[in-house]
């Protein structure tokens, strides 16, 4: 009988701890777990790999096990799903760990957008769509049909680059930040880019503004990065003026253009642990990731940006609770919580990711 998440919801987390170390053990090779950098260290501590969603899909892609249990939100356990083997399974311990940027751009919108595009332009020729990796796949699979690719924030530059060395537009959904903050660092001007608002006939925009746009940015957006302003870095850096800022390209391009550094979360990771002895950072991403680099690097003063914490909420939701509900089911040979994209869409989102991994 398939155990429910109900018998685990009442444990506390050191039972669950016990739980998932026991089924891991049983599992071996079988099952393999990814963490990504968001995770609260409950969950983080227990993943085989860890990484940004980059990482992670080429892990999920190049693991030979049976089980890939995705600690991160859906659309990361999608592209597992799409990179791996037929006979793989991706799982995802807790459904509702959406992501509400991923949410702001679907389907029915893209297509409308696309054809009201068409009135103006010869689309298919003209624009390449490029989707941020945070979004449904079946957008990844729009991006295939249409010629188009997936980025994420640690290639999106050279992503941009290849997009435009094909077409002169770009069509880019759903994170508007990410796109400006990358093709206003790689020289495009502000002047080049509109922003496509969905909720208004042709985006709001006129005839002759999409015409003379290069960039057509989704006016989606992070609700945790969104959080960050400038006058936090202001007011941090009029008390510690040696303080090196350091952000997360989701957050908006006044924030990006006062930092000293812009960048993924591998990024960001890579740089603060390189960096000198007694150095003062000022971090601007998720709060878990800014905690566990803070205790990590002892010998450095990390601070999280906000004077408000902003954790992104439905990463939080995966749990110990939820992970030893996933295993045990596994070893008792019942698979919970199946990510699995239908046929069609996994078979373009892959052309597309493809094109993605063919670049980086
Ligand atoms: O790509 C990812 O994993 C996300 C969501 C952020 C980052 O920059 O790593
Ligand atoms: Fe989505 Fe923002 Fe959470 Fe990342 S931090 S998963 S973009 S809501």
């Amino acid at each position: 009988m398939t155990l429910s998440i109900y018998d685990y919801a009442a444990l506390t987390d050191e039972e669950c701890d016990a739980l998932i170390e026991k089924a891991k053990a049983r599992l071996g090779d079988r099952c393999v777990i990814l963490g990504h950098h968001y995770q609260r260290n409950e969950v983080f501590k227990h993943a085989d790999f860890s990484g940004d969603s980059l990482k992670l899909s080429k892990d999920a892609a190049e693991s030979t096990a049976e089980y890939i249990v995705f600690c991160g939100v859906h659309f990361m356990a999608e592209v597992a799903d799409i990179l791996s083997r037929p006979n793989q399974i991706a799982i995802l311990p807790d459904l509702a760990a959406g992501c509400s940027m991923a949410d702001m751009a679907n389907l029915m919108k893209v297509n409308q957008c696309w054809s009201e595009l068409a009135q103006v332009l010869d689309v298919e020729n003209e624009v390449t769509p490029v989707t941020y990796i945070n979004s449904a796949a079946d957008l990844k699979a729009f991006c295939g049909e249409h010629g188009g690719i997936v980025c994420t924030s640690s290639n999106a530059e050279k992503i941009l680059d290849w997009s435009f060395s094909r077409r002169e537009k770009v069509l880019f959904f759903p994170d508007q930040h990410l796109g400006r903050n990358t093709a206003h660092r790689m020289g495009m001007s502000l002047d080049d880019m509109v922003v496509w608002d969905f909720t208004k006939p042709l985006g709001g925009l006129t005839v002759e503004e999409i015409k003379n746009a290069k960039m057509i940015l989704w006016n989606g957006f992070c609700s945790v990065h969104q959080m960050f302003k400038p006058e936090h870095i202001d007011n941090f850096l009029a008390q510690y003026p040696e303080t090196k800022v350091i952000s997360h390209p989701e957050a908006c391009l006044e924030v990006c253009q006062k930092s000293d550094y812009v960048g993924s979360t591998e990024f960001i990771l890579k740089t603060v642990r390189a960096s000198e002895s007694r150095s003062r950072w000022l971090v601007a991403t998720e709060l878990n990731l800014v905690n566990r680099l803070n205790e990590e690097c002892t010998d450095k003063n990390i601070h999280f940006m906000s004077p408000m914490l902003c954790m992104c909420s439905t990463m939080f939701r995966t749990d110990p609770q939820h992970l030893a509900w996933v295993l045990e089911n596994l070893v008792a040979g019942h698979v919970v919580n199946q990510i699995s994209v239908p046929e069609k869409d996994a078979l373009l989102a892959k052309k597309a990711l493809n094109a993605m991994l063919s670049v980086v």
